[in-house]
């Protein structure tokens, strides 16, 4: 997805790091409660500094939401994180992404009219009206909307458990309401979810949205409970075993903790396996000593280490592995949008279509009903 980003002014690529934290509070405090900035846990510590909410993506826009004095709210995170504030905050609030191009690689492997094609492809060879699509929040809003409109729902890491039990009943005596999920757009979560409930690599199948019928005969989509779009986070996908393998090797006692966007098999051999908020409270409950490897993004898992004084945390993988789009909010973006809103000038307003946010929000409630 092509989002563009237009050049910023000298006065910010030229500025020093003073100078911009400088303008940065100065516009701050000029709009007072009139701003929220909001920052993802995911955000690099120069920008997370401002933020007067620290989260994750659904969270975040819960805060906005409750938050109807702040007609600016400034999402320090990426595109799709400012689309969901949007979708659940009040009309007169306004939502902005001071870079246009910071997106998400995993949102933008599911684009809508792909789903759109593997939802009729798959009305051609079995009961449309038996499968539920499942998005995970890591999506655009048009993609929500569908998912609303199909009678599907939204689902986070910290639900995705519920949500597919929700689809396909429990296996102990809940009525299922489908057949079959189509789980968009992180196969690795939908995978994850899946062994957790029981479900075998049998019930399973990746669709990859560039072959004919997903690249799978008709028979495998007919058998396979779970259809599971071919996405990944491409933070999360760089974890391997050999990870944990050298972090035992080196802390025997260490605890591993990893994301479930993860791969299987990284996941299969973690002790501990959750949302970014499960991480936060897995480095806060561990014993004091404690060396902790996590699998998740390294601002993160940074951040986690220095505020935790009395614990270790390390990133399983050596090589570092920041979320590149998440990092392009920068100080320089942050005081060109909040200059911007003291001079009067709304820039990067992210706006979704009210037809879209209206099923976007059905798929978000539907989760919520759900949870
Ligand atoms: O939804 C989020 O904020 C992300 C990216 C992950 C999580 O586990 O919360």
């Amino acid at each position: 997805m092509i989002r563009l980003q237009r050049p910023l002014p000298e006065r910010y690529t030229h500025a020093s790091a003073a100078e911009l934290a400088e303008w940065i509070g100065a516009a701050k405090r000029a709009l007072g409660d009139r701003l929220l900035i909001l920052g993802h846990h995911y955000q690099r510590d120069d920008v997370m500094r401002w933020a007067d909410a620290r989260g994750d993506s659904f969270g975040l826009s819960r805060i906005a939401a409750t938050r109807r004095d702040a007609e600016f709210v400034v999402f320090c995170g990426v595109h799709f994180m400012a689309e969901s504030a949007d979708v659940l905050t009040a009309d007169e609030q306004q939502v902005l992404l001071p870079d246009l191009n910071a997106g998400c690689s995993m949102a933008d492997m599911a684009d809508v009219d792909d789903v759109e094609d593997a939802w009729r492809d798959l009305a051609h060879v079995t009961d449309i009206a038996r499968i539920v699509p499942i998005t995970y929040m890591n999506s655009s809003a048009a993609l929500k909307a569908f998912v609303g409109r199909h009678g599907g729902a939204v689902c986070t890491s910290s639900n995705a458990r519920a949500v597919l039990r929700w689809a396909l009943g429990s296996r102990d005596g809940e009525e299922p309401r489908a057949d079959k999920v189509l789980f968009v757009p992180d196969q690795h979560l939908g995978r994850n979810t899946a062994y957790d409930l029981g479900y075998t690599a049998d019930d399973m199948a990746v669709w990859d949205p560039r072959l004919e019928l997903g690249g799978l005969g008709e028979e495998a989509v007919k058998s396979s409970s779970l259809l599971l779009w071919k996405g990944h986070c491409s933070v999360h996908q760089r974890f391997r075993p050999a990870h944990i393998a050298d972090f035992r090797a080196r802390h025997p006692d260490g605890i591993v903790v990893v994301h479930p966007e993860c791969a299987h098999d990284v996941v299969d051999a973690a002790d501990q396996v959750g949302s970014t908020d499960f991480i936060i409270r897995a480095v806060r409950d561990a014993p004091p000593g404690a060396v902790i490897g996590v699998g998740t993004e390294i601002h993160l898992v940074k951040r986690l280490d220095d505020e935790s004084p009395d614990k270790t945390v390390v990133c399983l993988d050596p090589l570092v592995c920041p979320c590149s789009t998440m990092s392009r909010i920068d100080p320089m973006h942050l005081a060109w949008v909040l200059e911007g809103l003291v001079e009067g000038e709304v820039r990067n307003r992210i706006t979704v279509d009210p037809q879209i946010a209206q099923w976007a929000r059905v798929a978000l409630e539907r989760m919520l009903s759900i949870t």
